[in-house]
């Protein structure tokens, strides 16, 4: 592979199929099997991110389909555009949280992670390219908006040329042209952070005794990892580890840590009583779901667990410098944030807002509703990172995960809070729902709503406070006069027709009652929004597809 003549491609028509504003392309694997399709996207992201001439670039993915043909195309391509050194990984697969740590750790200029998340793989799933920047984060829109201005005129793009593919089944150095590729075990200096993090010892200990764990990782990314900290390392019995070898098509299912995608786990520990401890990932690996014995923890609550109890582990013992949460989620982190005298900033959904707070100090923590919940040690959210976090509370604590939430409810006040999610609606349905409730909006303050009034109606927009850039169109948020609210936004990550979600929280402070089911808390604002919205009427559903 010493000789690469390098090839020059003419296209006949540009390529324009990334959205402004995201920082990736997330597509059906069919699509992705277009002639220069996945070329394309590359070369206008090789042409705008600073420092590739030279620089170091890591790649690597969730190991679903067209992983490894597309690490073959990026590494050429690299090769065509004079980067120095490609890191990739043994079998390809990287998790999003340890390819933001290589990208930090060797000083890349980026990274390129091969995933579509949660979205289901395959021939018949979906397929997706992440750009990640020399800070390990997903690119900033100043640049993806750049490289979506790239590919609108893109001409052709370069790329060398190899005899074979190049060899990933073990751990070697090899070479394109002048490029060095050097292929490593993906795991490895993602399990030396954690230890510098948690206290091993401690949860070892828990571990070992009649603690029973059990995590899935839905055949996706995190089984080699899983099965290396918790069997390997803490010593958990062999089988914690669920559906651990990751799989092209992760064995047909939805590699979605919820209730319903991950609904075997949420069995074993809602409905059995095995286990005291349940976790799963999704398929890139930086989402977490966290179960204990007849016991849900909302992703919001979790953010705000972690956040209370930070200083019992070892890597955030001297206190956090503030915290931050997109603005869907739920305000139980800002109550703890508020007792603990820190700031807590309420940013628009995406990893990439965090990464400006992060970066520049003022925050430590930092989640989302949907099962993301991560920290200043890489710069994207991290599945198996809030495991061990939750697993070192336990293991200091002594005590449940049911107890946790009992006394954080009873110190804190309780959030009720749910997301239903109505997927694969038609879009003109879904936006001419939207649309029509975002005229409204105006009108909508001080009207009856669920029992309440509505004191602000607006659509979310941010103004990050380190670079002072203003981000609009967020979400539109009916905030009630008790402090209760509804958000509705549409998703920016699926792939067929449109998905919409609504949030819905209300607080109840300590001395109210904190055992109530979370949609019966919520019933008569459930039923408010879809009269208000015409949910029901134009989604043509009777049910969400999914209930968080
Ligand atoms: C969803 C989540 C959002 C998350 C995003 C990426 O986006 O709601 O909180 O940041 O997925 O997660 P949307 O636009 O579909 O609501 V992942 O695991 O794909 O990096
Ligand atoms: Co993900």
């Amino acid at each position: 592979m010493t000789s690469s003549p390098i090839r020059q491609v003419t296209l006949a028509q540009p390529f324009t199929d990334q959205k402004p504003g995201t920082s990736g392309l997330r597509k059906s694997s069919r699509q992705f099997q277009t002639p220069h399709y996945l070329e394309s996207f590359i070369e206008a992201s090789l042409r705008v991110v600073p420092g590739i001439a030279g620089g170091t670039v890591v790649v690597g993915g969730d190991g679903r389909y067209g992983n490894r043909a597309a690490i073959d195309v990026i590494a050429r391509m690299a090769a065509a555009h004079g980067v120095s050194r490609l890191i990739t990984t043994t079998g390809g697969i990287l998790s999003t949280p340890a390819a933001s740590n290589l990208i930090r750790q060797h000083g890349a200029a980026c990274g390129v992670i091969l995933s579509a998340s949660h979205n289901p793989g395959g021939p018949e799933g979906d397929f997706g390219v992440k750009i990640n920047g020399a800070n390990g984060g997903p690119t900033p829109e100043s640049v993806t908006d750049a490289i979506h201005a790239a590919t609108l005129t893109l001409e052709g793009y370069r790329i060398a040329e190899a005899d074979a593919p190049l060899p990933l089944d073990v751990p070697g150095s090899h070479s394109i042209g002048t490029m060095t590729v050097t292929v490593i075990d993906g795991v490895d200096d993602y399990v030396a952070l954690m230890q510098q993090l948690f206290d091993f010892e401690r949860i070892a200990a828990l571990l070992k005794g009649d603690f029973r764990v059990a995590f899935d990782a839905m055949h996706a990314v995190t089984g080699p990892y899983g099965s290396r900290l918790l069997e390997g390392l803490l010593g958990a019995p062999a089988g914690t580890v669920r559906n651990g070898i990751p799989l092209e098509d992760f064995g047909g299912g939805h590699p979605d840590p919820n209730l319903t995608y991950a609904h075997e786990l949420a069995e074993l520990l809602l409905q059995g009583n095995a286990y005291d401890f349940g976790a799963a990932c999704d398929g890139d690996g930086d989402r977490n779901m966290i179960l204990g014995r007849s016991c849900f923890v909302n992703p919001s609550d979790s953010l705000a667990v972690l956040t209370a109890n930070a200083t019992l582990v070892p890597g955030y013992a001297k206190g956090l410098a503030g915290v931050a949460r997109s603005m869907p989620t739920s305000a139980a982190t800002d109550v703890v944030a508020k007792a603990l005298g820190i700031s807590c900033y309420e940013t628009p959904t995406g990893w990439k807002f965090f990464g400006n707070l992060l970066d520049a100090g003022r925050i430590t923590l930092c989640g989302e509703e949907s099962f993301g919940t991560g920290s200043d040690h890489i710069r994207e959210k991290d599945g198996l990172w809030a495991v061990l976090f939750w697993l070192n509370i336990l293991a200091v604590r002594g005590c449940s995960v049911a107890a946790v939430m009992a006394e954080h409810w009873g110190r804190f006040g309780r959030h009720y809070y749910s997301r239903h999610d109505y997927e694969a609606i038609a879009s003109d349905a879904a936006h001419g729902l939207y649309d029509r409730v975002k005229v409204m909006l105006p009108e909508l303050v001080g009207q009856p709503f669920a029992g309440r009034t509505i004191a602000t109606a607006d659509d979310f927009a941010y103004t990050d406070p380190v670079d002072g850039s203003i981000t609009s169109g967020q979400g539109l948020r009916l905030l009630l006069d008790d402090g209760s609210r509804v958000v509705l936004r549409l998703s920016g990550t699926g792939t067929q027709g449109a998905t919409l979600r609504v949030y819905l929280e209300s607080y109840v402070p300590p001395s109210g009652d904190l055992n109530q089911d979370p949609q019966a808390a919520l019933g008569s604002m459930i039923s408010a929004i879809d009269e208000l919205a015409e949910i029901k009427q134009r989604t043509g559903m009777d049910r969400p597809t999914v209930i968080t």
